[in-house]
């Protein structure tokens, strides 16, 4: 039996629906880091995120702002694209529904690119980055995310590959067409659904 049935066979025995992993996956306790480019550290109120493209009030908004707004804790299973899912994964923050609400989305708007630190970017579908689940977290587990898991602050948009969810994002700009992002210029799938395995441009 190889690497992967164990895997499957090791969440049932522990009594966990299988289901929940996406073809080709593999599950982990550990929460691997994975980034291109180095870490980034800001000085206390430096951070901010900025909210741009077709919106009807452009704004920047800081961190103690952001913890100021109505936030929600959520439970996730997150899937890379190197294959590694990891369950039950805990995240506080605020959903970007709230944050576009209040910038007023223009009617063209169909997609958003999150833009972080050092130029990694990532697009998505606007239906996508403002369901229920999809927050800009600055807690995981209950404390401040740590800088390698892109704290102070990222996205987490848990039903695409994790690509898709940028560490140190620091703005989020509303468009009228699907741009790729840093992956997706380099082979990674537009849209990146793990259950239906489009890791790659074509799949
Ligand atoms: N800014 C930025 N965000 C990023 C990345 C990156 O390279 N830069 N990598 C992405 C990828 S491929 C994954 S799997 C997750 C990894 O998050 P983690 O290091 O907290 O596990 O961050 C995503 N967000
Ligand atoms: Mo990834």
């Amino acid at each position: 039996m190889g690497f992967f049935e164990r895997n499957r066979d090791e969440l049932v025995a522990k009594g966990i629906d299988p289901s929940r992993l996406p073809p080709g996956q593999y599950h982990t306790d550990r929460f691997p880091v994975l980034h291109v480019g180095d870490v980034p550290t800001y000085a206390p109120g430096e951070w901010n995120l900025a909210v741009t493209g077709l919106v009807d009030q452009p704004f920047t908004i800081g961190l103690d702002e952001l913890k100021a707004m109505p936030s929600v804790t959520l439970t996730f299973d997150i899937h890379c694209v190197t294959k590694w899912s990891k369950f039950d994964t805990s995240w506080t923050g605020v959903r970007v529904s709230e944050l576009f609400a209040r910038a007023g989305v223009q009617r063209r708007a169909s997609h958003v690119v999150e833009h972080a630190e050092f130029g990694y970017t990532t697009n998505l579908p606007l239906a996508d980055i403002t369901t229920e689940e999809a927050i800009v977290a600055y807690a995981y587990e209950g404390e401040e995310i740590e800088a390698i898991h892109g704290g102070p602050v990222r996205i987490v948009v848990p039903h695409l590959y994790f690509w898709k969810s940028a560490k140190w994002v620091r703005g989020l700009e509303l468009c009228d067409s699907d741009r790729p992002g840093f992956w997706e210029r380099n082979g990674y799938h537009m849209y990146g659904d793990p259950f239906k395995e489009q890791r790659h441009t074509g799949d």
